[in-house]
């Protein structure tokens, strides 16, 4: 099995990559600035904005991981650019190559206003809260048209805060843990024949307010809790818009200004 993984170098990949290496299993790693490899893994230095390149990177390939793509608010110009225009180019190329499943970084900012009150099944229409929250809400229409016209498996992973540890007291509610990632994306790239699916990615923690359900539904078992940080977490706790909705502080950030 080969597993191309775009934005290698990013801090998800940089998590997801010693869990993710299995006997019989090549990563081909993608970025702009070029990913250590790791033993035998073969890399690719470009954007997921270049077709040619794409075309080249899903030959022969199982799986796409596509984590690539700016990771938080910027400007209008590239966030349209590298983030719904790189994941069309990425989609496309994977259909083209015949690769059958394409997992899609999509995050919390795609629904980053509805209220942490709410319930928050994975499906939830979305609610961006920053130009970034939209390119999210973007790269899940095209993985559902993608699917819906080629039949390809598509899951979109709506990730919380995926980080070594809980970056401050939100993450008490969003952290996914590095461990769990790993058994998230495992699950996502073994369950057969999931279809289109959008799931959250998140750990079982005391104060989770997203859903677990449909991840479980792949498979996935969580075994972290952010809990065990609390005492740690000395950050003031969110107030206002930023504690009302579930994407935090990017519901009041300024608007297409890089962060
Ligand atoms: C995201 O989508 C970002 O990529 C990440 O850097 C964090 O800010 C995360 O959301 C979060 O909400 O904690």
């Amino acid at each position: 099995m080969r597993v191309l993984i775009t934005g290698a170098a990013g801090g998800v990949a940089t998590i997801l990559r010693p869990r993710l290496r299995r006997d019989g299993r090549e990563l081909r790693l993608l970025d702009v600035t070029p990913p250590e490899p790791d033993g035998g893994d073969e890399v690719l230095t470009g954007s997921v904005t270049d077709r040619e390149l794409m075309a080249s990177a899903c030959r022969d390939v199982d799986a796409v991981i596509h984590l690539g793509g700016h990771s938080r608010e910027n400007s209008w110009a590239e966030t349209l650019d590298v983030n719904i225009n790189g994941s069309q180019v990425v989609l496309e190329a994977a259909q083209q190559a015949g690769v059958p499943r394409v997992i899609l970084a999509s995050s919390n900012h795609a629904v980053g206003f509805r209220q942490v009150t709410e319930a928050l099944p994975a499906e939830s229409t979305t609610r961006p809260d920053t130009f970034y929250g939209v390119s999210k809400a973007a790269i899940e229409a095209l993985g559902s048209l993608y699917h819906s016209r080629f039949g390809m498996d598509v899951i979109c992973v709506r990730i919380g805060s995926c980080f070594e540890r809980p970056p401050g007291v939100r993450g008490l509610t969003t952290w996914l843990s590095p461990d769990d990632a790993g058994r998230l994306f495992e699950a996502c790239l073994t369950f057969p024949s999931p279809g289109y699916r959008v799931i959250w990615g998140v750990s079982n923690n005391t104060r989770r307010i997203y859903s677990l359900a449909e991840a479980e539904a792949l498979g996935y078992r969580s075994l972290d809790d952010a809990e065990k940080f609390a005492a740690e977490l000395t950050d003031p706790a969110p107030t206002g818009d930023a504690a009302r909705y579930v994407g935090g502080p990017f519901t009041t950030a300024p608007l297409g200004v890089p962060n």
